[in-house]
């Protein structure tokens, strides 16, 4: 039985394609994952110029690896957090019936502060990465979903999302704004900015048409997992010339 939360939060998602869970950490534990994450990241600065200066987002769990390799229990922190039972329970209803209810985790990043200049961020679904062919994109949301989690650790009000754009295909002019030249307009049509206050969490479709504006002030400490429902794709192996 879903509880009246659950059932608004689905609802939500399904007509906006977003949810906000305020006070979803307290004060303890954000400061807990907040330190755990700030380990990568400093290790990320002191290895590289661009990674966690220039760059939206750091990786935990793949590259992010390496920044964490000294500190096992910094990596434990997170890695339990993005597995838990309570953001595996946020995430639930959300699929797909054909999909399952299963999410599988992707990798987790964390968004941070810029050290260098401020910029803008394109417009775009992630579905387009990786689809050249619009129309095969097209396919792709309208058969799959994909989410991010994320949980502010200081106030966040950098993302932007066009509500609903997760259950349609673009109208002419988000096509135009998505995959044209001036990607980074503040002009998109019914745009809204998600303000998160720290400790909030937000549930988005990864489909969502959406971006975010990176700043060097204030400071942006998010930690953002992304999850995939359904069968991960498996492309079997044919000996050559088959
Ligand atoms: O919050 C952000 O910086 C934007 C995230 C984003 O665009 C993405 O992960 O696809």
């Amino acid at each position: 039985m879903m509880s009246t939360s659950t059932i608004d939060r689905v609802a939500a998602f399904r007509a906006h394609g977003f949810f906000v869970a305020p006070a979803f950490l307290d004060a303890a534990t954000r400061a807990d994952l907040r330190r755990a994450c700030d380990v990568a990241l400093s290790h990320a600065r002191a290895l590289s110029q661009e990674t966690g200066h220039s760059t939206p987002r750091i990786s935990l769990l793949t590259d992010g690896m390496v920044c964490l390799q000294d500190d096992p229990r910094a990596l434990e922190v997170i890695a339990a957090f993005v597995g838990s039972p309570r953001v595996c329970e946020l995430l639930s209803g959300l699929a797909r019936p054909q999909e399952g209810d299963t999410p599988r985790l992707k990798d987790a990043h964390y968004y941070h502060e810029q050290t260098r200049h401020d910029w803008d961020g394109d417009w775009h679904r992630d579905s387009q990465f990786g689809q050249a062919d619009p129309e095969v994109e097209r396919a792709l949301v309208a058969t799959t979903t994909s989410v991010h989690f994320r949980v502010a650790l200081e106030d966040d009000d950098r993302l932007e999302i066009v509500p609903g754009s997760h259950a349609r295909w673009d109208t002419p002019d988000e096509l135009r704004i998505r995959r044209g030249a001036d990607r980074t307009t503040p002009d998109m049509p019914n745009a809204v900015r998600v303000a998160l206050r720290a400790g909030d969490a937000c549930v988005f479709h990864a489909w969502s048409i959406h971006r975010a504006t990176y700043r060097r002030e204030p400071p942006r400490r998010t930690l953002d997992a992304l999850y995939a429902f359904g069968r991960a794709t498996v492309r079997r192996w044919a000996p050559p010339g088959t």
